[in-house]
């Protein structure tokens, strides 16, 4: 009964949100995405937080039930491998615009449909970008911003890529990236799982575009930023750059990518 042609009903927007003690923040950000004027559908990835993140979804769940997902993982797993089973079930349902989005209200919903109109008009990835245009990033200590700022230089320096915020995690995939890359082989996760995505989307010849966006400090909520997430973005992109000279990234089960 159900066909191609009515392809208007078929979901394509799935923003996919990792959760750690996000108990003041999960509501609240899955509203404001529900509100908006697109049919955005949401999944969320909790890793069994203390605060009870996850009980708090499958509430929402009940009035939500066709739009807001729940994947409930044993432990705290790290961002990246979150994201990993995220693309999996995206890939698996058929979504075609796979969002990056953190719950802390630092990425702005709003912000999700100028992501997904970049790709629109045929962008495989949007990346939302706090450097693109100086630095727009609101409520952090100045020692932050420098790091942050000068890491993403660093990696520019180091990779090759043209993209001023490397480590950027507000972004936008067409499922043809995700269908490309192999995610079994992404190892990192933390800053450097963002950096990494990047660097094998660029290296697979795939079409990137920064949009500027303004990031905002969380105000609920703590940070799970680590200094050994810091120090594994900092030797990981020269391990990886060094790699990159001896592999090829194209999934050996997607084969060629379409263009
Ligand atoms: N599932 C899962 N989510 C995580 C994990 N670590 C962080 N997150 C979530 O990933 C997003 C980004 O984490 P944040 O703590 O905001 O990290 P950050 O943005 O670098 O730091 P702050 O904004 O200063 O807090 C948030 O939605 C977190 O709840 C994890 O190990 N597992
Ligand atoms: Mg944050």
């Amino acid at each position: 009964m159900f066909h191609q042609t009515h392809n208007e009903q078929v979901a394509q927007n799935l923003v996919v949100i990792p959760t750690y003690n996000e108990k003041d923040n999960i509501e609240n950000i899955t509203d404001a995405i529900f509100d908006l004027p697109v049919d955005f559908h949401i999944l969320v990835i909790d890793d069994n937080s203390p605060d009870g993140t996850a009980e708090i979804v499958e509430k929402l769940q009940k009035t939500r039930y066709d739009r807001l997902f729940l994947l409930k993982r044993e432990g705290k797993l790290g961002l990246g491998t979150a994201y990993i089973t995220g693309f999996k079930w995206a890939l698996e349902r058929g979504y075609e615009y796979i969002f990056e989005m953190d719950a802390d209200f630092s990425h702005n919903p709003q912000d999700l449909t100028r992501l997904l109109d970049a790709c629109r008009v045929g962008k495989d990835l949007a990346i939302g970008s706090r450097y693109v245009t100086g630095v727009n990033v609101i409520n952090w200590p100045i020692g932050r911003i420098l790091v942050s700022y000068f890491a993403s230089k660093y990696v520019r320096f180091i990779t090759g890529m043209k993209i001023h915020d490397t480590t950027a995690g507000f972004k936008c995939y067409r499922r043809r990236v995700l269908e490309t890359l192999d995610l079994d082989r992404i190892r990192f996760k933390g800053y450097a799982f963002q950096i990494e995505m990047k660097f094998k989307t660029w290296k697979c010849g795939f079409r990137i575009v920064e949009i500027p966006i303004i990031f905002t400090e969380r105000k609920h909520g703590v940070s799970k930023m680590s200094g050994g997430i810091f120090n594994e973005a900092l030797w990981g992109v020269i391990l990886m750059k060094i790699q990159s000279f001896f592999r090829s990234y194209i999934s050996s089960s997607s084969g060629k990518k379409n263009n």
